[in-house]
């Protein structure tokens, strides 16, 4: 049997544009290495290459978010119409699996741990159930993913991710993950067994990019024992990584210390916004505005580079707050965004549900609106185009040479570390990316005046194919 897993990908500015960067989606080599020894598999990254329509699989699994469901289901529709089985999965199939039914053969509602090997057990004996959604183990059982798939000769700059937990504690309003996946870890001693003998590391820039990989956990910070346990086992092991993690743990500066000994060279935090009234109307009292600064600082100088996430539209945001947030941005020294969304009320969420029971959640909203960059409800404040006003100024001040210049000299000379230094050029760069979503210069960022992309309309009115509308 030949299969295919596919995470699929569609660029923030709508433009037909790949993405060949460092983070890539792990659910292809994850999915893959659940596949038992006699099938052949090959996984595919939307965001590095095109998927070649040229071959032909018994059975092709999609990973996709919210807003690539459209794309994935006209590719979903043409691979059926050439005879191949298709499954959707991952946290968008969890939500709408009935809907997921008309356009794909089956749909996994879980992990995939669970559900993977009876799912392709069906597939080849011909009876697939439709909906498979065996529960997922109290113990977080990930398996050994198949990194040797991934193709470094594509994606040249990108590093092996991989998972120590899945979930995270807190609950913040517009996380997709609230009420949803409690958190959980694996085993200190089955991370580094993967990273010992079942990484295969990006060996381009003559070496360079060997031993670095991310953890692709919501929250590595989810237990701060555990973290530090973590930490203790990858010392020895002399790799250089980066992660996701929540404010609190950044407070505590020896565990911050801990993560820089073990190699840790950058995290990444939202901070969602400098405005306390939005920071509690997302419920996000973890993060401290006024200690960002000073803690930020002190990460830089234990050799741990720190980037930033902020959203704009969350319902504390007046006029007045996001004309001066640049401002406010200038005023902090070291901390500085490599991120800028629109807060987004994904189905599910309880962000969701009250804007929905309040009216207002724009009306035409389809599933490629939810991409953090489109406005998809009627902001507390002010209308949607002045919203999007503010947008554009934040982006375009955030991502200016300027500012990126500020930030390499606020920081490049803050620690001695190895790596330290290269990766605080290399943040700087990624400052400049978040202006990509303003790449297009027709789009509205306003669910309902945006087109979806050219070729899947055209092949969503050729094959029939309506957008799942939202709300
Ligand atoms: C890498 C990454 C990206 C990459 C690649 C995106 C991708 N396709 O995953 C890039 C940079 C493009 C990206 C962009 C964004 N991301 Co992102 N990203 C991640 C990150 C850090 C890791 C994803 C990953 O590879 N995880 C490891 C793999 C193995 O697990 P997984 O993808 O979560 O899938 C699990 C299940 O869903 C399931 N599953 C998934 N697919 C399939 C398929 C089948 C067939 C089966 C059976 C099961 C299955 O199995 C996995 C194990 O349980 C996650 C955080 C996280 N840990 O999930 C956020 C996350 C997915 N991103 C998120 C967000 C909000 C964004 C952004 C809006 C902006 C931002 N904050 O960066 C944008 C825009 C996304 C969009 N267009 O909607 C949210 C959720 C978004 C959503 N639509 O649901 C997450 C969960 C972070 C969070 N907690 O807020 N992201």
């Amino acid at each position: 049997m030949r299969i295919a897993v596919i995470a699929t990908y569609t660029h923030p500015s709508r433009l037909p544009l790949k993405e060949p960067s460092i983070m890539q989606s792990a659910a292809p080599e994850l999915i893959a290495g659940l596949c038992p020894d006699h099938v052949d598999v090959e996984i595919y990254n939307e965001k590095e290459r095109a998927i070649p329509f040229d071959r032909h699989w018994d059975l092709v699994l999609f990973s996709y978010l919210h807003s690539h469901y459209e794309h994935a289901k006209v590719l979903s529709a043409i691979f059926r119409k050439r005879g191949m089985k298709t499954v959707a999965g991952g946290r968008h199939a969890c939500l709408y699996p009935q809907d997921c039914l008309k356009h794909f053969d089956a749909v996994v509602v879980g992990e995939p741990e669970s559900n993977i090997l009876e799912l392709i057990k069906d597939c080849e004996t011909g009876c697939t159930k439709g909906i498979y959604r065996n529960p997922s183990s109290r113990h977080l059982n990930v398996r050994p993913s198949r990194y040797d798939l991934i193709d470094y000769r594509t994606n040249k700059k990108r590093v092996p991710g991989l998972e120590a937990s899945r979930g995270c504690n807190f609950a913040c309003n517009f996380c997709v993950l609230t009420g949803r996946e409690k958190y959980r870890f694996r085993p200190v001693h089955e991370v580094i067994d993967e990273i010992v003998f079942n990484v295969r590391w990006n060996e381009n820039f003559f070496g360079l990019a060997k031993d670095k990989f991310v953890f692709l956990d919501n929250n590595l910070g989810g237990s701060p024992q555990y973290l530090k346990e973590l930490c203790h086992a990858l010392i020895p092991l002399r790799k250089i990584w980066g992660c996701s993690l929540s404010f609190n743990i950044l407070r505590n500066e020896e565990l911050v210390k801990l993560m820089a000994k073990a190699g840790c060279r950058y995290v990444y935090t939202g901070l969602e916004s400098l405005n306390p009234e939005s920071i509690d109307s997302m419920g996000k009292g973890q993060n401290s505005i006024g200690e960002v600064d000073r803690i930020t600082q002190k990460a830089f100088s234990h050799g741990t580079m720190v980037s930033f996430g902020l959203l704009i539209g969350a319902d504390g945001d007046s006029n007045e707050y996001l004309e001066r947030l640049p401002e406010y941005l200038a005023e902090l020294k070291h901390a500085f965004v490599t991120f800028i969304g629109i807060v987004c009320p994904y189905p599910g969420t309880p962000y969701f549900r009250t804007l929905k029971s309040e009216g207002r959640i724009i009306s035409g909203v389809i599933s490629r609106d939810f991409d953090g960059y489109t406005l998809c409800h009627q902001p507390a404040q002010m209308s949607p185009t002045e919203l999007i006003e503010h947008y554009h100024r934040l982006c375009r001040h955030v991502g200016s040479v300027r500012n990126m210049l500020r930030h390499c000299i606020s920081s490049l000379f803050s620690s001695n570390a190895q790596w330290y230094k290269t990766i605080a050029l290399f943040s700087g760069a990624e400052m400049l990316s978040t202006t990509k979503p303003l790449l297009n210069g027709r789009r509205r960022y306003i669910a309902g005046l945006d087109p979806i992309e050219d070729w899947d309309a055209e092949q969503m009115d050729k094959l029939g194919i309506l957008p799942q509308l939202i709300g």
